[in-house]
Order: C-alpha cells, then structure tokens, then sequence
C-alpha cells in the first residue's frame, strides 16, 4: 500500500487585491506547492496543475457542479438566487437544457448571424477610427457585444446597461462575501428585477435566442418553469466574459506588435488569436467542484463533500503542459486549453463569444495597422474574471 500524501497549506488569498491585480506569481506557488493545496484561510482545496484542473472538469460523478461552482457550498447554505439549470447543475437535470442551448447557440444556428455580426464590427470600427486615441475598453470590448449580443437573445432596448452590471455581480458571487461583493449588494436587486424581467416570453423578441429556448419548452424538450432560467444563463454568462475576452485580445496585441502584423498577414489567424488570448489571459479565472466522495488527487484523500477550487487560469499556463506559457503566441496551438472549461459544462456559449471575437478583430485587421497603447491599463478586480477598466490605446490607419 502506498502512503496517503499530506496536502501542503498555502496562505494566499485568491479573492485579495493583490491576487486579483496579478495572480502569476501566485499561481507558479500553487503550481509548484504541489497537485493539490489546502487553502487555509477559506478551508478549501485547490488546484493549479493543468493535469488535475483537466481531470476534474471532466469527472463530474466526483466532483460536482450542483452544490455550487463557488466558494458557497449549497448543501449547507442558501443560494443567493435560484441555481442555474446549467452550470450549477449536474446530470440528470442538467442534460435537457443543456441540449436546449447548444443547439440554439451551435455554429450551424449562428451561421444565419454571421454576416450581421461582420457589418456590425466593419460600422462600429470605422466609427471608432473618427477618435483614433481612445479607451478600446468601453469602445470596442464593451460596446461590440453590448450592440450585437443583446439583440441575438432578442432583449429589449430598454435597462441594457444592467446587462454588465448583472453579470459583473454573479462572478463576483461566487468569490467570498469581500468588498467586491458587499459593496454592490444595495444595487444587486435592481439588477436581479431586471434581469428576471427580461426572461419572460413576453419581453422577448420572436426571433432571438431567448424566443428558441420558449419554443424548446413548446416542444416539450425543457418544462415552460424551466426556460426564464435558461435565458436568464445567457443573460448571465454571456455578456461579461465577451467584453473581458475582447479586451484580452486587443491588449495581448497591443503588447505584442510582431503578432499583431502577423494576424494581419494572415487573416485567417483571426480564430487562433481569440483563443490563444483566452489561453493566456483566462477572462473566467476559477471554478469550484465539491467532492460527492472520498477522491485522492496525486495521492492525497479530499474529504468528500469539500470545495475545490480550479485555477483554470494557472492550468491555462502550467509549464508541465504548454512551452513557454507566458507568452501570447499565434503560433502555438491551443486547443486543450481550459478557458472554457471542458467536459460536460464546457462553454456552452463560445461560439457566439468566438464569433463576436472574429468579426471585431476581423474589421480591425483591415483597418488599424498597429495598436499602440498610450497610457497606463487599468484592472479591473473581480473575484472570478480577468478583467480590464482601461486600456488607453491609439490605433494607427494606414
Ligand atoms: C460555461 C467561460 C462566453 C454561456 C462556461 C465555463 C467556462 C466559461 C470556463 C465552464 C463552467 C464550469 O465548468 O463550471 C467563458 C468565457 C467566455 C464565455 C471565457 C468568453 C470569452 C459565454 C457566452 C455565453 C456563455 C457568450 C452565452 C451566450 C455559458 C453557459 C455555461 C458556460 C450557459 C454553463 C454551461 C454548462 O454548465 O453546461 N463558460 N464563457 N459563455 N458558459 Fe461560457
Ligand atoms: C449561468 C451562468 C452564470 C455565470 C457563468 C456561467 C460561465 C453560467 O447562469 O448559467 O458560465
């Protein structure tokens, strides 16, 4: 018989200031303190490897998604809102919708998108290029999902800007209750009202995402109970992580002009270039699992029904999987990366956020020869996001 590893301990804080402004030094400890930590401080395990993040994500019999993906165990305390029917559930329950959604956003029911989406990014580029010194943060990365997404699922014009804020709200929610969270909770059901609101058949369009998902429980394949939650997930998870993986892109390639002439060398480089940015960055940073039973992790027993954290972040730059991870290179493959998830809750969204990211970034490689930036970027923290506050760049026209 072999020897029950002991887990090492680490004091870091993931959810503190420090962590969240820059978590590399941060993940390399955790990476190298071993395939599993103890996270003192929250009493929760957590994992940094590529190896065992990848092995979790797929293994959803032993570790959980039903008691909650953050630090919240729902077997012991309520939920703030009701779960969602997706990501915070678990087979059998999660199968139907989940089948709802990956037809209504697959790549064959975007194609009708597709050629919108591009004259979109080509309109709101060429807009842009009339102030060529700007914050590429609120005038592409937000506005481009802000004007196409919105309008796919079929929302109405009315209380959009509750859409980030929302969202913004819920990845924050899965972190601990820190000043993130506490401090915009007197806003929260504001936004909460109007996004349940937004999720009745009523005050959808009759054409959009959230309109299939209605006549999925016509068909009887979801229940009529169940369809304000499902649009209520893309109205959660769909806006937020766009803007943040829009604007991980544009600052990889303003930081890394040699990529930026080679994408615009070769075009079709577009597709590559967005996931490598979210291989590199990893806008969505963690995930908890809870353990359904006694599980050994390279060794060690995890007691079941603990929380574990994935550094999907840290998995995105281990090392012992990927050469030279810290750099943003179009010529890696990076398929295999974690940003998305993988297995059974893999995002069931990143064709419509691969899709935003083509278009955007297509329509500024024709037009912008080199993005420059022109003053210092800003974080944006979130407990569970990767995100920009700024990013003051000049885009240079031939
Ligand atoms: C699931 C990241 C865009 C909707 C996930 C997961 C990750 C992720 C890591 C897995 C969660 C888990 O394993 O527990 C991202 C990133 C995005 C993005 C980085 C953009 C760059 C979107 C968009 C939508 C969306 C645009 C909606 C249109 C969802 C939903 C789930 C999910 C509903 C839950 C799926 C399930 O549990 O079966 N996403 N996402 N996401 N995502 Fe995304
Ligand atoms: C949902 C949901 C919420 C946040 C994130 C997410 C990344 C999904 O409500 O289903 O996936």
């Amino acid at each position: 018989m072999t020897d029950v590893a002991t887990v090492p301990t680490s004091d870091h804080d993931p959810f503190g200031p420090d962590a969240l402004e820059d978590p590399t030094r941060m993940h390399a400890q955790l990476r190298e303190a071993g395939p599993v930590v103890l996270l003192a401080r929250y009493g929760v395990y957590a994992m940094a490897r590529y190896e065992q993040v990848h092995a979790a994500l797929v293994d959803w019999q032993d570790f959980q998604s039903g008691a909650g993906v953050g630090l919240s165990n729902f077997r012991y305390e309520k939920p703030w809102r009701p779960p969602s029917l997706l990501l915070e559930a678990d087979p059998p329950r999660h199968d139907a919708p989940r089948r709802v959604l990956s037809g209504i956003l697959g790549p064959r029911a975007l194609r009708r998108l597709r050629d919108r989406w591009f004259a979109e990014a080509e309109a709101l580029v060429e807009e842009v290029l009339s102030t060529p010194e700007l914050d590429v943060v609120p005038a592409l990365a937000e506005a481009f999902p802000l004007r196409v997404f919105p309008d796919a699922v079929g929302v109405g014009e009315e209380g959009r800007e509750n859409l980030l804020p929302y969202g913004n709200f819920v990845f924050n929610a899965f972190g601990p209750p820190n000043s993130l969270v506490t401090e915009a909770m007197p806003d929260m059901p504001r936004w909460s009202e109007w996004v349940n609101a937004q999720c009745a058949r009523e005050a959808l369009s009759g054409d959009g995402f959230g309109a299939a998902i209605w006549a999925a429980a016509d068909r009887g394949e979801i229940t009529h109970d169940q369809a304000p939650l499902v649009v209520r997930s893309l109205l959660t998870a769909g806006v937020d992580t766009t803007v943040h993986g829009i604007a991980a892109m544009l600052y990889a390639f303003a930081t890394h002009p040699q990529q930026w002439r080679r994408v615009r060398e070769r075009p079709q480089l577009v597709r590559a270039a967005f996931d490598e940015a979210v291989r590199w960055q990893s806008p969505v940073q963690t995930f908890f699992r809870t353990a359904t039973t006694d599980t050994t992790i390279g060794g060690a027993v995890i007691p079941e029904g603990s929380k574990i954290l994935m550094f999907l972040g840290a998995a995105n730059r281990d090392p012992r999987h990927w050469t030279d991870p810290d750099t943003f290179d179009l010529e890696r493959d990076p398929s295999g990366h974690v940003g998305f998830g993988m297995g059974l809750h893999q995002c069931v969204g990143q064709h419509v956020a691969r899709l935003e990211a083509e278009a955007l970034l297509t329509a500024l490689v024709r037009r912008v020869e080199r993005l420059e930036l022109v003053g210092s970027p800003l974080r944006h923290h979130n407990n569970t996001l990767r995100a920009w506050a700024r990013l003051p760049m000049r885009l240079h026209t031939q």
